[in-house]
């Protein structure tokens, strides 16, 4: 065992002290650094903090805007979606013929120099004589064609006899009717002028069972089916029985539209029941 002397104890001994010492200083040292560093933190920390809430701040501001503006975008595109409907329907009472609504019955009249636009040949095969061309409008003419498509897949035999006639052919019909009835072709012939032949939107319907000249028309199958379904295609009978215009002409037939027809055809009225203003409201959609 090695003794130590007293000497080197005490040498030891003061080693240890200045180490301890040296030890403290340094931790002291160490500890004011780091407090520094810490109040450096703590103030940094507490900057981002605040920009933080006002980034949340601007961040709520800026999607109020966003709101706001998409509200407005919305209100805008309703605004036109609107105004571009309101053209649509302009552009489309434009296009479509006023006249087509009109009550010619003796009320309103159509000038010799009135010809519909867009008149068109009838096929033949819906023809009662093919060798006698009819014009039709060609824009209903669709609607006509179904609905004798449609007679015929229900087993009827319809065709047209009549179609469009100009202010001159109603002229020279009506003088061939006075040379022999007098005022009683009255009755059943319009004056030229005062035709719904004129429009080339009404037809007259026969079938071979009874022939160009309609007597008993009212009593065939034929009819009863124009009765029940004429409206589907827009079709309406003009001169039903008990009229104040004409005879009772079941034969007789003018296009008006879908929902015009289906509305008289529900409410069981006849177009000449309505008011012109009422008939006019049907106008810009009379080819749906
Ligand atoms: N037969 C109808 C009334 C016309 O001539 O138009
Ligand atoms: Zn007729």
């Amino acid at each position: 065992m090695h003794i130590m002397n007293a000497q080197t104890q005490k040498s030891l001994l003061t080693l240890g002290g200045v180490i301890l010492i040296g030890l403290i200083i340094l931790g002291f040292v160490k500890y004011k650094n780091l407090r520094a560093d810490n109040i450096k933190l703590t103030s940094t920390l507490s900057v981002k903090e605040e920009d933080l809430l006002k980034t949340n701040h601007e961040k709520q501001e800026l999607t109020e805007a966003l709101t706001n503006a998409n509200a407005t975008i919305e209100t805008f595109q309703g605004q036109l979606n609107g105004l571009s409907s309101t053209v649509g329907t302009l552009v489309k009472l434009k296009e479509t013929d006023p006249e087509l609504l009109k009550k010619y019955s003796k009320v309103y009249f159509l000038n010799e120099n009135y010809v519909p636009k867009g008149l068109g040949d009838i096929d033949p095969i819906y023809r009662f004589e093919k060798t006698k061309p009819l014009q039709f409008l060609e824009k209903p003419e669709p609607y006509l064609y179904r609905l004798l498509d449609d007679a015929r897949l229900a087993g009827l035999d319809l065709s047209i006899v009549s179609a469009y006639r100009s202010f001159a052919a109603q002229s020279g019909l009506k003088s061939t009717y006075k040379i022999s009835y007098g005022s009683g072709a009255n009755a059943f012939s319009a004056d030229q002028g005062y035709s719904e032949h004129q429009l080339g939107t009404a037809v007259d319907f026969t079938t071979t069972k009874v022939g160009g000249n309609f007597v008993g028309f009212d009593k065939t199958p034929e009819y009863a089916w124009l009765l029940e379904n004429a409206y589907k295609y827009g079709f309406v009978l003009s001169y039903p029985k008990g009229n104040s215009y004409y005879v009772f002409e079941p034969w007789h037939w003018r296009f008006v539209g879908v929902a015009l027809a289906t509305r008289l055809h529900e409410d069981r009225q006849n177009f000449m029941d309505l008011e012109q203003r009422q008939l006019d409201a049907y106008l810009v959609n009379i080819f749906n």
